[in-house]
């Protein structure tokens, strides 16, 4: 009574008001339990991307057919492998446009052997990453693994032992680093391959699409007009080493990476490797903060692979950032916050 008051005029006059304030709570009411529970409501609602259909990710165990093949694989899962890079030498000159990558696999390894199986298609590989480009994977390693076409100008070379379902061991020792100097180079206007052909860098332009809303898009605006062919889902860019310090903290992007389809697109593991840094939740100082699709920021504080499920079909765009306590990004080269493109078909 005393607000109605308060509102002004007589019973007669405010009771028009009183209907339609109170009709509009009903609606309102409504309406929000109709909604779906989705935490990225707020980014779909305004973004310009046009998305056919909303998606709620949820972070899930382990996929029980990756348990079973654990089982089956025995004691490989508890090996402690231990990578060499022979070739590149750490900081050295390389003339020619040619990087011949060499490792040595040693360590307590308890049956843990990159080969593929040629009936599946899959088995134990190394994640092999040139700068901070999407990685190639290398089974076997008694055959030479040829880096072809590298531009002139410093690079970076990162290894790491990784299981059939590209998951890293982690290690120490697991990984290794190497920045090599290219004098002379390859073609600049062409791609970085392997000796079979596999993209580990598209030299010409940036990445094809980036259609996050990134404020730092306009920023690429420079790159080539003409868009690099599509490369099978591979998010492949301009190949340039940032000033990176292999005693500094660094967050190495492995997973996810290309296309995803049927069951193998629910779920979709995020996976990274880490060094010298240690995530909240082990006891140190920094976390992993990742997006997908410019939405919300979600953080990883313990250092082991997420396993998102609820994609939709279609392009993502997936960001890992290795930030400290106070969310900052944590720089080294530019490595530390890498976004990847990739497709799932469901
Ligand atoms: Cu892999």
């Amino acid at each position: 009574m005393i607000e109605w008051e308060a509102l002004g005029g007589d019973m007669k006059s405010l009771k028009p008001g009183f209907l339609y304030w109170g009709a509009f709570i009903v609606v309102t009411v409504l309406f929000s339990a109709c909604q779906p529970a989705n935490d990225n409501a707020n980014t779909t609602a305004t973004s310009t991307v046009t998305p056919p259909a909303t998606q709620h990710l949820t972070v899930v165990p382990r996929p029980q057919k990756i348990v079973d093949m654990m089982k089956q694989r025995g004691e490989q899962d508890e090996a402690k492998p231990t990578l060499r890079i022979l070739s590149p030498a750490k900081n050295g000159t390389i003339n020619g446009s040619t990087v011949e990558v060499k490792l040595e696999l040693s360590g307590d390894l308890k049956g843990y052997k990159p080969h593929k199986d040629p009936a599946s298609g899959k088995g134990n590989h190394i994640h092999v990453i040139l700068d901070n480009q999407p990685y190639e994977a290398y089974y076997e390693l008694d055959h030479p693994f040829e880096l072809r076409n590298v531009t002139e100008g410093k690079h970076t070379l990162r290894v790491f032992a990784s299981r059939p379902w590209h998951e890293s061991y982690k290690n120490e020792g697991s990984f290794q680093m190497a920045s090599f100097t290219v004098k002379g180079g390859g073609d600049a206007s062409k791609p970085t391959t392997t000796k079979d052909g596999q993209v580990m860098s598209d030299n010409k332009s940036k990445a094809k699409s980036t259609p996050t809303p990134a404020p730092n898009v306009a920023a690429n605006a420079n790159a080539s007009a003409s868009p690099a062919p599509p490369r099978e889902g591979k998010d492949v860019a301009k190949s340039s080493a940032g000033d990176v310090d292999p005693a500094k903290p660094l967050l190495t992007y492995s997973r996810p990476k290309g296309e995803y389809k049927g069951e193998d697109a629910d779920p979709i593991m995020i996976d990274f490797w880490l060094s010298n840094a240690k995530l909240q939740g082990d006891g140190g100082a920094y976390r992993v903060r990742y997006s997908i699709d410019g939405g919300e920021a979600k953080f990883i504080d313990k250092w082991e692979p997420t396993w998102l499920s609820g994609w939709i079909s279609g392009k993502h765009q997936v960001k890992l950032e290795l930030v400290d306590k106070n969310g900052n990004l944590v720089d080294n080269g530019g490595y530390n916050s890498t976004t990847r493109e990739i497709t799932v078909v469901r």
